[in-house]
């Protein structure tokens, strides 16, 4: 280590006022893990010669080779300015695909640093960390980092740069103010509903709360970036400076002889100065003159950038330097590089260190300022009230509040994430110097072995036995080596109370945890190994967090970031740990991207398959958003956030966790099966129903072999099928869900979820108690359901929703349109005091339920999940247990079941209806016939599941059907010259545009663009070589998008034939796509490899 010993970092670790837990956030390359170089540099553990050049937190070699941040690490620096701060710093990478590790750092900190490029300004992962910041209630200070590049490349002036800055900044609290204004705006909603509730619940009116809180009252000053707030930092990381306003005005104040709090207030805006009267006058844009910003700040940065780097002044720098009074060394001075002389003499200047730590000190708030708004959220259980937690449970925000190292205080830590070390660079492990005394020591061993070792060799000769007595040292030796290799993984965490020590017990609560089921009246002292997502351990080691290395600790008070070892075993990715069993679990991270690029990876040697499985699990273990998981063909799949993680990934398992060759198939691209409304218009834009159709009769000899024998499809998409014992029919329709109406569904999962959870409590005669604003949220997704699901055919629907689908919160719903049939509704949770009349459900209704969830996993397509389709059920008869007096019923159900459905061509309709009602008679009949008989097709319910199944999947068949790509959005910046080249890729990958602007003050143009996730792959390295480097887009995961193209389209029209010929296969790619997924996965390829086996003729007629 360097400068700090560590008895100092220990000792300031118990100083929770004075320590600081930051991290450092930005869009890609802004320049973090420089800026951090400088901080870290400051502490004398890497040289500020080095700065900026080592990227000292960029551990990994594929860190430093790529140029990018993959994963956040830590480091704890010390600084002084009369009081003595630890500063717990975290660098976060930037790249999307890595905004998983940006959650994990933030939810460990109380303060941000958030770096925004000067020539960039706010790029989408800015906004992205932004909000990030301020949904974990972290204070947020600005650094505008690569100032340089404004004098440098921009060539700007300093009146120039000063606008440009300004408006940097307006952008930035253009994106503050946002999230501000609609958090309190929901806010001040909650306060309301909160507010109307008491009075109607106490019937008093008791006004708790301030009706006055609105927009207008809420002090929003601390909230905005400004230089005079001291919030602001100007800087340039490679060179070594930085500076906020309140250096210059200490330095003026005693120059200019004007007070230093003036001088704050006016360096930054619209005030210039006075030379004649030596006045501070505002008004400076309309009287042209320069701003004083301009004046004292910015004209002596380029001239010094001027002299120094532009024209190589070798007399006016040493002037400067003299009148700096600073040293600079002569082999610097001399130094065939400008920016070597530059930087030492600017790192001396305006040391960035001094100007970022000394900002974060004064404006980020220590760990015990934590609020207590910020305790309940991460207090909270899932949907349940606050209050309705268990006491003890409560009771456990003020010790959060107390942030308090008392003997007393409950040990409270979060583990936000696992990484992997190697054991040999655990502290124990290490290799230090020895001492004069241990190399004697060592010696005399070594000399006492030998001896030993010719004495037995002596004997050997003699004994024949000894051979046996070597082979045990031997394997325990390689035992060893084993050992040395093995991951270690260290928790990456914060104590929030209390003190952790090591050897101390401590219970592990996993994320789904729920304190309510702990039995009544038990202590830390009781074992409990039979609450679900409990362990109890004793803590291992725990380690100071210093970057690339780990000093070992006994114990770590509140309020420090820290690494606790030997947890592996307990943690699969985060937990809480605590002594006291009552404390709930973190409210769960909020990861940003969502994984979506999968690959199978398999061996190069099948017989390694199990040191794969064992690579893939640590895999898991150590990255916050990998997934992996076997699939039902046995493939091993590896699910990443994009194609950088991917390639991060797979380097981990190849070189660390599984060391072994492997090979990854190409991404496995997702798609998603859908039903559509029938369309209007033909392939060729020409109106349906007009032309004559060519390929009719081909057509209709298809329709009838799609489906088997005991399927009735009627001509509006009423799919009746009965169990193979005849018992029960039931009768689907597939019907297209409106757009809005899926979007919602995608949008509300965890409401769905929670309402599903609801039920199940409901199913176990239990309740429980969702929060409010849950419950508010949940109202809300219904009134938006009803007024997306308008017109006739939806007439309920809201109402008589059944299930969603699949896995019980997915796109898709399952409708109760069965006549007389009243179930439990979905939404039960929120009519709990209504108490409705009670609604009856029927046997076997879970088993149509769980029907409808397998189809919707894997639809007829290529087994994809569904999305975006509802399933009706009209008709559903069982006869179980009285089967004659069903029979009448049912009879009405087929007919009366109509009213509510999407017919296309009314005229049919009737004759149809008695056409299905008939068929299920006659069904019917020959259950009865079947009667009691023994049932040889298994269990009911399955039979019922599989029923519904197929049925569902008949119905879904029954409709045009069209496949939904997932896609991406990007935002590229461009230089005009390339901006072709920029839209020619795109084009070419079947990418759309969907605006283009010019960035203000500069001459680039930002691109926004969707494009297809299955044309991306190597998209980012093409745009990047056509562009020479210029533009890098960041690809994000948006929506998923219908595929116009019918992937089961044959032409039937003259037209069609004539535009896309006989087999029109070259151009639809919905069949391409769906092709090579049913290939992938082993399932029937319709294709005919070789039309004509023959040698191609040329058909001219004069041969
Ligand atoms: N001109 C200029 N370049 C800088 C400055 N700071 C950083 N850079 C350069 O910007 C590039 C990115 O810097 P990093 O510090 O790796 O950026 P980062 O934000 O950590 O990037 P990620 O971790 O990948 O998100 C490097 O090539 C740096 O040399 C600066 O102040 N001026
Ligand atoms: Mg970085």
């Amino acid at each position: 280590m360097g400068h700090t010993s560590l008895e100092k970092i220990i000792a300031l670790q118990k100083k929770t006022p004075h320590i600081r837990n930051l991290c450092i956030l930005a869009h890609v390359d802004h320049g973090k893990t420089t800026l951090a170089d400088c901080l870290v540099a400051s502490n004398g553990i890497i040289s500020s010669r080095l700065a900026g050049k080592l990227r000292y937190l960029d551990s990994r070699e594929d860190e430093q080779i790529r140029g990018i941040t993959m994963k956040s690490s830590a480091i704890s620096l010390h600084y002084t300015t009369g009081n003595e701060y630890l500063i717990n710093l975290i660098d976060s990478p930037g790249h999307v695909d890595f905004s998983s590790e940006v959650s994990t750092a933030v939810r460990l900190c109380d303060g941000a640093i958030v770096v925004v490029d000067a020539v960039e300004g706010v790029c989408p992962q800015t906004q992205v960390v932004l909000r990030q910041a301020w949904l974990e209630n972290i204070r947020p200070v600005l650094v505008i980092n690569k100032i340089d590049r404004l004098i440098v490349e921009l060539k700007l002036t300093s009146q120039e740069a000063y606008t440009h800055l300004q408006k940097i900044l307006e952008q930035v609290n253009a994106v503050t103010g946002s999230l501000f204004t609609s958090k309190v705006l929901e806010e001040r909603a909650e306060k309301d509903a909160e507010a109307q509730s008491s009075c109607t619940e106490n019937g008093s009116g008791d006004q708790v709360y301030d009706w006055s809180a609105g927009l207008e009252e809420t002090d929003d000053s601390d909230l905005y970036f400004s230089p005079d707030r001291g919030n602001v930092v100007f800087a340039s990381a490679i060179d070594g400076w930085g500076f906020s306003i309140h250096q210059f005005a200490e330095m003026y104040s005693q120059k200019m002889g004007i007070r230093s709090s003036v001088l704050l207030k006016t360096l930054w805006g619209d005030f210039y100065l006075n030379a004649k009267a030596k006045k501070i006058m505002k008004g400076a844009q309309s009287k042209g003159k320069k701003p004083l910003f301009v004046q004292l700040v910015l004209d002596n940065i380029w001239s010094m950038y001027d002299a120094v780097v532009t024209r190589r002044d070798k007399e006016k720098v040493e002037k400067m330097v003299t009148s700096l009074g600073l040293k600079v060394m002569s082999r610097d001075l001399r130094h065939s590089d400008p920016k070597v002389l530059l930087s030492a003499i600017c790192s001396q200047w305006l040391p960035v260190s001094q100007a970022v730590l000394s900002m974060v000190c004064e404006k980020l708030p220590s760990p015990a300022e934590i609020s207590a708004e910020r305790v309940e959220k991460l207090m909270s259980v899932g949907a349940r009230r606050f209050d309705s937690l268990p006491e003890q449970t409560q009771e456990l925000k003020k010790a959060f509040l107390d942030c308090s190292a008392d003997e007393t205080a409950p040990v409270i830590v979060f583990v936000s994430k696992m990484f992997a070390v190697d054991s040999k660079a655990l502290p124990q492990n290490k290799q230090r110097p020895l001492t004069q005394e241990e190399i004697a020591q060592r010696r005399e061993q070594a000399r006492q072995r030998h001896a030993e070792r010719q004495a037995a060799n002596q004997s050997a000769e003699t004994l024949k036995g000894t051979e046996l007595n070597m082979l045990p040292t031997a394997l325990s030796v390689k035992t060893a080596v084993e050992e040395d290799n093995k991951e270690h993984f260290v928790a990456f965490a914060r104590v929030y109370s209390g003190v952790l020590r090591k050897g101390q017990k401590v219970f592990v609560l996993g994320p789904k945890y729920d304190p309510s089921l702990l039995p009544e009246g038990c202590s830390a002292a009781d074992v409990l190994p039979s609450v679900p997502h409990m362990a109890c351990c004793t803590v291992d080691s725990l380690y100071l967090l210093m970057g690339r290395e780990l000093e070992e600790l006994d114990e770590v008070p509140t309020g420090n970031v820290l690494g606790i070892g030997g947890m592996e075993e307990f943690i699969l990715k985060s937990a809480t740990i605590s002594t006291s069993p009552s404390c709930p679990p973190f409210t769960p991270l909020n990861f940003e991207a969502t994984p979506i690029v999968r690959v199978a990876v398999e061996p190069k040697h099948p017989s390694e398959m199990p040191k794969l499985v064992r690579g893939m699990r640590l895999l898991n273990q150590a990255d916050p958003c990998a997934e992996v998981l076997i699939q039902e063909t046995g493939e091993h799949v590896l699910v990443t956030a994009g194609e950088v993680h991917l390639q991060r990934c797979l380097d981990d398992l190849r070189e660390r966790f599984a060391k072994i060759e492997i090979s990854a198939s190409k991404p496995i691209i997702p798609f998603r099966e859908t039903v559509i409304r029938p369309p209007k218009v033909d392939m060729v834009n020409e109106d349906m129903g007009k032309q004559q159709k060519v390929a009719v009769i081909h057509q209709v000899k298809e329709e009838q072999t799609k489906y088997p024998e005991g399927v009735q499809v009627d001509s509006t998409g009423l799919v009746t099928l009965t169990t193979p014992n005849k018992m029960a029919t039931v009768g689907v329709r597939a019907i297209p869900l409106p757009e809005e109406v899926t979007r919602l569904l995608e949008d509300n999962v965890e409401l769905i979820r929670t309402m599903e959870q609801f039920s199940l409590f409901a199913w176990e005669d239990k309740t429980l108690d969702i929060n409010q604003k849950i419950l508010e949220n949940i109202q809300e997704f219904k009134v938006k359901l009803e007024s997306n699901l308008q017109g006739r055919k939806w007439r309920g629907a809201v109402e008589r929703i059944w299930a969603f689908g699949p896995r019980r919160c997915g796109p898709n719903i399952l409708l109760n349109s069965v006549e007389g049939y009243r179930r439990p509704s979905v939404w039960q949770c929120l009519e709990r005091e209504k108490e409705t009349e009670k609604a009856e459900i029927r046997d076997f209704d879970n088993s149509i339920a769980s029907g409808f969830q397998l189809a919707t996993l894997s639809g007829p397509m290529c087994e994809e999940p569904l999305m975006g389709v509802c399933f009706s059920v009209e008709t559903w008869d069982m006869k179980l247990s009285a089967p004659l007096a069903q029979q009448d019923s049912i009879d009405e159900d087929s007919q009366t079941a109509e009213p509510n459905i999407d017919n296309q061509n009314e005229s049919s309709d009737t004759h149809e209806t008695n056409a299905s009602s008939a068929s299920s008679n006659r069904s019917r009949s020959g259950a009865e016939a079947a009667g009691s008989s023994v049932d040889c097709y298994g269990p009911f319910s399955g039979q019922l599941i599989a029923a519904m199944k197929e049925a569902c999947r008949y119905a879904f068949q029954a409709k045009p059907q069209r496949l939904m790509a997932a896609m991406y959005t990007c935002e590229i910046m461009a230089t005009a010259e390339v901006l072709g080249r920029v839209y020619a890729v795109l084009s070419k990958r079947e990418g759309r545009v969907l605006q283009e602007e010019m960035k203000e003050g500069t001459d680039m143009f930002i691109i926004k663009a969707v494009l297809p996730v299955a044309e991306s792959f190597g998209f980012a390295d093409e745009i990047r070589k056509r562009t020479s480097g210029l533009a890098s887009p960041q690809l994000v995961f948006s929506h998923w998008e219908v595929i116009s193209s019918d992937p089961f389209w044959v032409p039937t029209t003259e037209e069609e034939y004539l535009h896309f010929g006989e087999k029109a296969d070259s151009s639809n790619q919905a069949l391409k796509y769906m092709n090579a997924v049913r290939r992938r996965k082993g399932l029937y390829v319709e294709e005919k490899i070789v039309e004509h086996a023959e040698k191609q003729r040329t058909l001219s007629k004069n041969k």
